[in-house]
Parts: C-alpha cells; sequence; structure tokens
C-alpha cells in the first residue's frame, strides 16, 4: 500500500472512532468521509448515529398537502411545478381548500402541509382568514405552512418585517414550518439555479425567527444538480451552527432533484449511490437535528425503504394522492399516496419499529 493511502485508511479510522464515541465531526472531515469511505462505512456509522438517537423506530404521520397556486413569481430554474402565467396555472379559492380538507380529513389526518407559488393574490390577509376557519372547523388539525420563501414574499407584500409576518401568522393558527426554499445556501450555485428567490442567509434568519417565537421548523437541501459535495457539507454546517443557537429544527429532508420538465432538465438525476451517501454523510454531520427524513413521494418508495439502512428515521405520512411537485418533475410516483398499514408493513419489513408521529414527533398512541 503507498504511502497516500496508508494515510488515507488511517484519518479514515480517526474519524470512524471519533463519531462512534459520539464527537462531532468539522466540515472538512465530513467532506473527506464522503470521498474516501466506502459505502460500507458511511451505512455503518450513519446506522449507529441514527440508533443512538432513534432507537429501532421509524417515524409516520397521517397528513395531507394542499398547493393553492401555482402561479409564481420567482421562476427558479429546477422548477416542475411552477408556471409565470395566470392562465396556465391553477388557484384555489378559501372553499376549494376547505373543501380538500373536508374530503382529506375523514382518514384521521392530523396534519395539513400547505405550500405553493409566490403569488400576489396570496397575501396575508388571505392566509390569516383560511386559518381562522380551519382552526375552527378542525382545531385538532396541525398547519405547517410556507417555506422561509414564501414568508419572506408574503411579508414584503404586506410591508411588514418576517417577525411581526410569523406572529400575525403563529396568532391566526400557524402551528409550524416546512423545510422548502433552502435549496442549497452556497450564494454561487443559488444565483445560478434560482437568483431570484430569498438568499440562504435570509432563510436561515427567517427560521431563527420561528424559533425564537417557538415555531418549529424542517431544513431541506436540494442535491444532485450542479453543487459540489463542499457546497452540500457547508449547507448543513450552517443548519447545525443555526440548530446549536435555537434547537428549533425537527428533520432534515435531503430532496433529490428530479430533472422533468424544467430548465435543468439536461443534467442527470443524481445514481443511487449517491442518494445513499447523501442520506448517510447527512446523519453523520448533523448531530444535532433528531429527525432525518426520507420524502417518498420523491424519491419513490424504494428507495425511500432503503435508505432506512442509511440513518433515516422518518418517512413522513400518507400524503394521500395531494402533492404534484414530485410527479411534475418526473418522480416514479404519480398519485403520491400510502394507506398507514402499507407504510407500517414497509417498516416492519425492513426491521424496524413503526412509530406514528404528530407533527412535533410526540408518538401517537
Ligand atoms: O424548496 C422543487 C423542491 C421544495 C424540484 O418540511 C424540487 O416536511 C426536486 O420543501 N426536484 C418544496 N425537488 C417541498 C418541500 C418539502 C417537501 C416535503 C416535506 C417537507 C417538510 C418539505 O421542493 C422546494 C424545492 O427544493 N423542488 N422542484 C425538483 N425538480
Ligand atoms: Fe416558485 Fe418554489 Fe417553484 Fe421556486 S421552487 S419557482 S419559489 S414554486
Amino acid at each position: 500500500m503507498s504511502n497516500h493511502s496508508n494515510s488515507v485508511s488511517e484519518k479514515v479510522d480517526f474519524l470512524i472512532k471519533k463519531v462512534n464515541s459520539g464527537n462531532r465531526i468539522l466540515t472538512d472531515d465530513a467532506v473527506f468521509l464522503y470521498e474516501n469511505a466506502s459505502l460500507g462505512i458511511l451505512t455503518e456509522l450513519a446506522f449507529s448515529v441514527k440508533n443512538r438517537i432513534n432507537g429501532r423506530y421509524v417515524y409516520y404521520n397521517k397528513n395531507f398537502h394542499i398547493e393553492p397556486t401555482n402561479v409564481c413569481v420567482f421562476n427558479c430554474d429546477f422548477c416542475s411545478f411552477s408556471t409565470l402565467e395566470e392562465e396556465k396555472g391553477w388557484k384555489n379559492s378559501h372553499d376549494d381548500i376547505l373543501n380538500i380538507i373536508e374530503e382529506k380529513i375523514s382518514s384521521g389526518a392530523r396534519e395539513l402541509h400547505i405550500t405553493g407559488g409566490a403569488n400576489p393574490s396570496y397575501n396575508l390577509d388571505f392566509y390569516t382568514e383560511l386559518f381562522k376557519h380551519i382552526k375552527k372547523l378542525y382545531p385538532f388539525l396541525h398547519i405547517k405552512a410556507f417555506t422561509a420563501v414564501e414568508i419572506d414574499y408574503i411579508s414584503k407584500l404586506a410591508g411588514l418585517d418576517f417577525k411581526d409576518t410569523l406572529k400575525i401568522l403563529k396568532e391566526s393558527g400557524l402551528d409550524s414550518i416546512p423545510g422548502g426554499g433552502a435549496e442549497i445556501f452556497d450564494e454561487e450555485v443559488r444565483e445560478i439555479i434560482c437568483s431570484k428567490k430569498t438568499s440562504g442567509k435570509r432563510w436561515l434568519e427567517i427560521h431563527e425567527a420561528a424559533h425564537k417565537l417557538g415555531i418549529n421548523s424542517n431544513a431541506t437541501m436540494l442535491y444532485g444538480h450542479i453543487e459540489t459535495v463542499r457546497n452540500r457539507i457547508e449547507h448543513m454546517e450552517r443548519l447545525r451552527n443555526l440548530q446549536d443557537k435555537t434547537k428549533g429544527f425537527n428533520a432534515f429532508i435531503p430532496l433529490k432533484f428530479k430533472n422533468k420538465n424544467n430548465r435543468l432538465s439536461s443534467i442527470p438525476e443524481a445514481p443511487l449511490i449517491e442518494d445513499l451517501k447523501v442520506f448517510a454523510i447527512s446523519r453523520i454531520f448533523l448531530d444535532n437535528i433528531p429527525h432525518l427524513k426520507a420524502y417518498w413521494p420523491m424519491l419513490g418508495k424504494d428507495i425511500a425503504r432503503l435508505l432506512l439502512h442509511f440513518g433515516v428515521d422518518d418517512l413522513d405520512g400518507t400524503i394521500q394522492n395531494t402533492t404534484k411537485i414530485y410527479s411534475m418533475a418526473g418522480s416514479s410516483e404519480d398519485n403520491p399516496g400510502m394507506s398507514e398499514e402499507d407504510i407500517k408493513s414497509m417498516i416492519i419489513s425492513s426491521g424496524f419499529v413503526p412509530a406514528e408521529r404528530d407533527s412535533l414527533y410526540n408518538l401517537v398512541s
């Protein structure tokens, strides 16, 4: 063995010990592991971190989505869902939204996830009125709504600071915030793939403000387009630093870039081995974010199931065929929906213990 490969394997051994003894690894360490450790080593490390944090549990919830509109001013290059043209998109009214809720709620859903395009008709008044109606009719329903990008946009429309917008939304029924809009924080990459949208810095400030108001949130990372391995780890580093301060993130969700029907279609989708490595390194590096979610409507059920062995402890939920973002981008899940029985048997047949959770990861008995 050459001196070089000797020193590489010594460093990998050193980092294995560091992770196994519960110590935090640095950004450079994570890049090094990603680039030099075998998949077997990454799996073992991610699995042991998952076991330490979540034992053998794999969580799921009963939820559904509403995407009120896909007409959006931002026009991100990777987005297959939105349109700039009013007449080409859909626009749900309050009544449309309340009808969808009425139809889906009978299945026992506990969480409503709302996200959509940034659109001037969908302003703060529209949503505060809507949330008040929803909470009056369904007080038990947890409203998880708006990416930080939407919060930024709604605030600007209202001429308010995002902190005030968050307070008003909370008072009218907002319970938590999903993790979208984070994409990749690196300024150069962001400038190329979504130049118009909220900066990474502001995304983090909005989540920090939400956490300080007692609104928990998730964080995503869009991977598999033009970003480098270092961009991915530095993205996680910024999240880890914020989490040290606020402890407000519930889950980290790597989102695999899907290349159908968007302006980045010439970029091939990441191969399976990249998915496995991204999830494993996320679990190893983000030692302070309790949950790692495989969002099956985007990854497909088979990859989501495989990822349970790479640090994942959360499969999101039943969804009930209510999101279009990923089918429009080419996901194999055309009409995403899984019964509770299907999710549980996916978890059990993988050797884990299914645990129904609420939106804040309390167990539902
Ligand atoms: O920010 C858009 C992503 C996100 C594509 O918090 C794409 O529990 C892949 O954040 N290929 C919105 N991804 C959805 C989101 C989310 C989803 C599920 C659960 C949670 C949660 C959050 O969708 C956007 C963007 O990163 N996205 N286009 C695409 N072509
Ligand atoms: Fe709009 Fe979100 Fe699509 Fe960007 S990713 S164009 S902000 S809907």
